[in-house]
C-alpha cells in the first residue's frame, strides 16, 4: 500500500518497479518539443527514483524518458496518480499526451479514457532549468534539482460514479465531531454511502451532491484526540455501490491565541529542524526506510517539529509524522525569489496551483498544523505584497482550520508580517557576515535573536525561529572552535537553544538543518564546501555530528 487514501473497490495498479529508460541531454531537446514516437529505449530505471542520483547520469541535465506498460480490465475513464516529479513532466498513453505538470514535488492526478487491454505509459521528466516550463525552480536555489519520478505512481480504473478525496475537519474535540467533505463524481444528484470509522459498524446515509461535493457532520465513536504527545489516529471509510475509499485522519484543534500556538488548547512550542527530502544515493526520491530512520532520529533528538523545507512533502513521510506525533510545517516551493518573479503571472499561477494541490493532498494529516509558502521571498518590497496576500487568502479559503506563515529573511523591514498568523524568521547570526578568524562569532547569536524577538513582539503573534545554524564538515574537529568545525557548530546551536530556553517568551525553533544536503558549490552566491549545504546536525548519510548530543539535551528541557 502506498500512502493514504486507500481505494479498495476500484482496480489500482501500482507502477513502482523497473521501467524502460532513455536520456535526452538538454542540448538536444526541450521537453516542450518531446514526443515519444519511435524512441528506442536503451536503458532502464527504477521507479520511484532519480535518474541523476546514480552514477551513469549523475550531474547531467535534460529529459529522462521513462516507459512502462499496463493492462486495463475494462474500457473507460482512468486516473494517473503520481506522488511527485522533479522538476517537471509530460505524460503520454499510447503516444498521446494526457497531461503535463510544471510543479516540482507536487502530488497530482490526470484523468484519461482508454480501452480494455494493454497500453503504453511514457513519463518524460526534465531536470533542465527552464523558467518558462517550470517557474518554481531556479538554478540558484540552494538545494540540488534532481530529475525523476520521486514518489509512487499508480493507474486507477474509475467506475462510472466514483470518489475523489474525503477531507476530514475537526469541529468539536469534546464530542469527536468531524465534518466529512466528500468529492463525488456521479450522474445522480444524490448518493447512497455507507460510512464507518476505524473499520467498525457502518451507517448508511443518502447525501446530496452539489458541484461534486457532499458534506456530512458526524461524531466519531470512541474517539481519541491527536496530539504530539499522544498521536491517536482514526480512519473513515466511505463505501458507495461502485467505489470505496479509506482516509486516515486525526481529531485535533489548532489555534493561534495571542502569541501562542495551541493544539487542543495546550501551548505548542516547536523544537525541531528543517528537513530536505534528500539523500546522496537516492537524490530527492528518499526511500521509505530512510524516511523511517529520519523519524526515529528526530524523536531520539527530542524533536516535536519539522519544517518540510522547501516544497510539498512525500505523503508517506507525512503519514509517518502523523503516527510519530511530529508536528509539520508544509510549504510551497521557493528560494529567495525576488519581486520580479512574484509580479510574473506565470509564477503566481504556479504558486497558487501548488498551494491548492498541497492543501488538497495533505489536508487530512493532523501533524500538519500550518501552511507556508515562498521561503525567503522579497517580502520587504511592496511589489511582493499582492501575491503573498493572495496566497494567504487562498490558504484560508481552502482550509480555515490551519494558520499560515512564511519564512522571512527580511524581518528588519518585512512589510507582510501583518498578513500571516505566525511570524517566522530566518536569521544566521554568527555565521554569515562574520570574521571567522575570531572564533567567538557565536556570541552574536543572543543579541541578534533579542533584536528579532523585539520585531516579532510588535505583532503579538506566535514567533518561530524558522532557520538558524552554522555549517560543520562531518569529522572536522578543532580545539580552536574554528569555522566548519563540529565544535563551532555545536557552540552556536548551544547559544540558540539557551536563548529560546531562557527567554520569558518561548519562540518555536527549527534549526537549519537536519542533514547535510547536496546543492551547488556556489548556490545563491554562497560558497558551499564540497557542493553540499553542510549545516546539518547530521551528515547526508545520517551520521550524527557533535551537535546532536547537545540538541538532544537542550530540546529535552522545553
Ligand atoms: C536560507 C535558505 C535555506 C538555506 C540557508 C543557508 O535561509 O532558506 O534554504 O539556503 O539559508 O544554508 O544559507
Amino acid at each position: 500500500m502506498n500512502a493514504y487514501p486507500v481505494y479498495e473497490k476500484r482496480t489500482v495498479r501500482d507502477l513502482s518497479g523497473i521501467w524502460d529508460f532513455f536520456f535526452i541531454p538538454k542540448e538536444m531537446m526541450k521537453l516542450d518539443s518531446f514526443t515519444p514516437d519511435g524512441l528506442q529505449y536503451d536503458d532502464f530505471q527504477i521507479v520511484p527514483g532519480c535518474f541523476d542520483a546514480a552514477p551513469k547520469y549523475a550531474s547531467q541535465r535534460g529529459t529522462g524518458v521513462y516507459r512502462t506498460f499496463f493492462n486495463l480490465s475494462k474500457s473507460g475513464k482512468c486516473l494517473l496518480r503520481i506522488g511527485g516529479v522533479s522538476l517537471y513532466a509530460k505524460f503520454f498513453v499510447d503516444g498521446v499526451e494526457i497531461g503535463s505538470n510544471p510543479l516540482p514535488y507536487s502530488g497530482f492526478e490526470c484523468e484519461f479514457e482508454a480501452t480494455e487491454g494493454r497500453h503504453e505509459l511514457v513519463v518524460a521528466v526534465s531536470n533542465a532549468f527552464d523558467y518558462k516550463a517550470c517557474p518554481l525552480f531556479s538554478s540558484y536555489y540552494d538545494f540540488y534539482a534532481f530529475g525523476g519520478i520521486l514518489r509512487s505512481i499508480e493507474i486507477h480504473e474509475l467506475p462510472t460514479n466514483y470518489l475523489g478525496r474525503c477531507h476530514v475537519t475537526t469541529l468539536d474535540i469534546e464530542k469527536g465531531r468531524v465534518d466529512l467533505k466528500m468529492e463525488i463524481t456521479s450522474d445522480e444528484p444524490q448518493a447512497k454511502v455507507n460510512i464507518s470509522f476505524d473499520n467498525k459498524s457502518c451507517e448508511t446515509y443518502i447525501v446530496d451532491i452539489k458541484d461534486g461535493i457532499s458534506n456530512i457532520v458526524l461524531d466519531v465513536p470512541d474517539f481519541k484526540l491527536w496530539s504530539p504527545e499522544s498521536p491517536s489516529m482514526h480512519s473513515v471509510t466511505i463505501d458507495m455501490p461502485t467505489d470505496k475509499i479509506t482516509e486516515s485522519f486525526g481529531i485535533r484543534k489548532v489555534e493561534v491565541v495571542g502569541n501562542k500556538i495551541l493544539i487542543n488548547g495546550n501551548e505548542f512550542i516547536a523544537r525541531g529542524y528543517n528537513r530536505h527530502e534528500s539523500h546522496p544515493e537516492a537524490g530527492s526520491a528518499v526511500p521509505e526506510c530512510v524516511m523511517m530512520e529520519d523519524i526515529q532520529i528526530l524523536k531520539d533528538l527530542n524533536c516535536n517539529f519539522v519544517r518540510g523545507s522547501h516544497y510539498p512533502q512525500s505523503q508517506m513521510f507525512l503519514d509517518m509524522c502523523d503516527r510519530a506525533g511530529i508536528v509539520v510545517w508544509e510549504e510551497t516551493i521557493a528560494w529567495n525569489d525576488d519581486a520580479d518573479h512574484l509580479a510574473d503571472p506565470a509564477f503566481e499561477k504556479a504558486q497558487l496551483e501548488q498551494l491548492k494541490l498541497m492543501i488538497h493532498n495533505s489536508y487530512n494529516h493532523p501533524s500538519i498544523i500550518m501552511w507556508g509558502f515562498m521561503n525567503e521571498t522579497s517580502s520587504e518590497k511592496t511589489e511582493s505584497y499582492p501575491l503573498i496576500e493572495k496566497l494567504v487568502k487562498t490558504s484560508k479559503t481552502l482550509d480555515s482550520s490551519r494558520p499560515v506563515t512564511f519564512a522571512s529573511a527580511r524581518c528588519d523591514n518585512d512589510i507582510c508580517f501583518g498578513l500571516v498568523d505566525i511570524i517566522s524568521t530566518n536569521v544566521y547570526p554568527g555565521w554569515y557576515g562574520c570574521n571567522h578568524d575570531d572564533e567567538r562569532q557565536y556570541e552574536k547569536v543572543k543579541p541578534r535573536l533579542a533584536e528579532v524577538q523585539a520585531i516579532a513582539a510588535k505583532y503579538n503573534k506566535p514567533w518561530i525561529i524558522s532557520e538558524i545554524g552554522a555549517a560543520a564538515i562531518y569529522g572536522c574537529r578543532d580545539r580552536m572552535n574554528g569555522p566548519w568545525s563540529e565544535e563551532f557548530q555545536t557552540k552556536l546551536i548551544s547559544e540558540v537553544c539557551d536563548f529560546v530556553n531562557e527567554s520569558d517568551y518561548k519562540p518555536g525553533l527549527a534549526l537549519w538543518q537536519f542533514t547535510d544536503i547536496r546543492t551547488y558549490s556556489s548556490s545563491g552566491h554562497l560558497n558551499r564546501a564540497r557542493g553540499f549545504n553542510n549545516k546539518g546536525s547530521l551528515d547526508e548519510y545520517r551520521r550524527p555530528k557533535a551537535a546532536c548530543s547537545l540538541v538532544r539535551e537542550k530540546f529535552k528541557k522545553t
